[in-house]
């Protein structure tokens, strides 16, 4: 068995999910090589310990870039907030390790064309977690799209809701609550949770070339977490946009974390010629499905339960019929991650893959800053 040696710099909530899919990937998928939990990093070392002890990492790093410089480290694991991303990924770019850096990418679109070229100068491996793109539903309804079973496609419409920011005394900044600091997230929904449904479209139904949006910031101040300095909230709470795609067709989204009531609520829906899907994180199995060329007495939506073996990844897990949740999306991708050091392919969303939902949400922020249809 080979080794790949993981360095991770953060400990929150992300930190989880990605040590969880290091420490289960290789229990369900045949691979090659097994990722090892070298060390784990943070500016708080009594946290940082207290990580390590409770998932098993070998050694605490304070400083991350003493953690780059370490030759026993291959792989850093980026799970800082946003405004780190860039600095962290082109140091470890240029210490020549591959990289897996936490989503969107980077603050805006300079600086993944700047992590862009880090990594391809340097020619390290690099991935971006959109995670949504593993969900076993989500990997079956590209198989059929790509197969054509929708045809000619139309609509694409997705929705990312949430409520947990309703309350004015939610502070912004800090280790908890750093989304809502423009200056260490960069935007509000568009880059942490619409980046999600734009990276999910792109993949299933090809390039955005245009968009229209609005946003809106509810909540106009906020303490800071560290200062307790009341200041005002510089991110988008809420934002909706229309998009053409490369294809013809026409892209509606939405995001809010003001929709009382839903707590992670991901949809999607595209209408084919020919067919139509549609998908629901709160029910990842299920693929809603209407096929036009069912015989008529018959026709209907189905609602196909993705649990079988034949089904994308499935074959893997227990028994046809039996579930799986929201964690196995990272244990996938860290397995076709390691098995992508097998074959030397790309694995998917690279860092110029999320270039280009980065290049989208600026668009988005732009035209809705200046009331105007923009480019990406
Ligand atoms: O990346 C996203 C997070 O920032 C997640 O997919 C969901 O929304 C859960 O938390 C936030």
């Amino acid at each position: 068995m080979k080794t790949l040696n993981i360095g991770m710099i953060g400990y929150g909530f992300m930190g989880r999910t990605h040590t969880n899919g290091y420490c289960q990937a290789n229990h369900f998928f045949d691979l090659q090589y097994k990722p090892v939990l070298k060390a784990v990093c943070a500016r708080n070392e009594e946290k940082a310990k207290a990580f390590a002890q409770q998932w098993g990492y070998e050694s605490v790093e304070t400083d991350w870039r003493k953690l780059i410089e370490r030759d026993d480290i291959d792989a850093i694991d980026v799970c800082t907030p946003n405004n780190l991303h860039k600095e962290i990924s082109i140091a470890a770019a240029k210490a020549g390790k591959m990289i897996l850096c936490e989503k969107p990418l980077a603050m805006n679109t300079a600086e993944g064309e700047e992590m862009c070229k880090a990594v391809e100068d340097a020619g390290v491996r690099n991935m971006v977690w959109y995670n949504y793109r593993r969900v076993p539903a989500v990997t079956l309804a590209k198989q059929l799209i790509d197969q054509g079973r929708l045809g000619k496609i139309f609509h694409y419409r997705a929705n990312f809701l949430q409520d947990w920011t309703i309350n004015a005394d939610v502070p912004q900044g800090g280790a908890a609550t750093w989304r809502l600091d423009a200056e260490a997230a960069g935007s509000g929904v568009t880059g942490d949770l619409l980046a999600h449904c734009i990276d999910t479209a792109i993949w299933l139904n090809g390039g955005i070339t245009d968009v229209s949006a609005v946003t809106e910031t509810f909540v106009k101040e906020r303490t800071h977490a560290e200062t307790g300095e009341k200041k005002p909230v510089k991110i988008d709470d809420a934002c909706s946009f229309f998009c053409h795609f490369d294809n013809g067709s026409l892209g509606l989204f939405e995001s809010t974390r003001y929709a009382r009531g839903h707590k992670a609520l991901y949809t999607l829906e595209i209408n084919g010629e020919k067919a139509s899907i549609r998908w629901d994180l709160h029910d990842l199995h299920r693929l809603e499905y209407f096929d036009h060329s069912d015989d008529s007495v018959v026709r209907g939506w189905r609602s196909v339960h993705v649990t079988d073996g034949d089904q994308p990844y499935m074959g893997n897990w227990w028994v046809p019929g039996l579930q799986i949740g929201y964690e196995h999306t990272f244990i996938h991708q860290v397995a076709d991650f390691l098995k992508s050091l097998e074959t030397g392919e790309a694995i998917g969303p690279t860092f110029r893959d999320a270039l280009e939902t980065q290049k989208v949400c600026d668009a988005v922020l732009s035209s809705a800053a200046e009331r105007a249809w923009k480019n990406v």
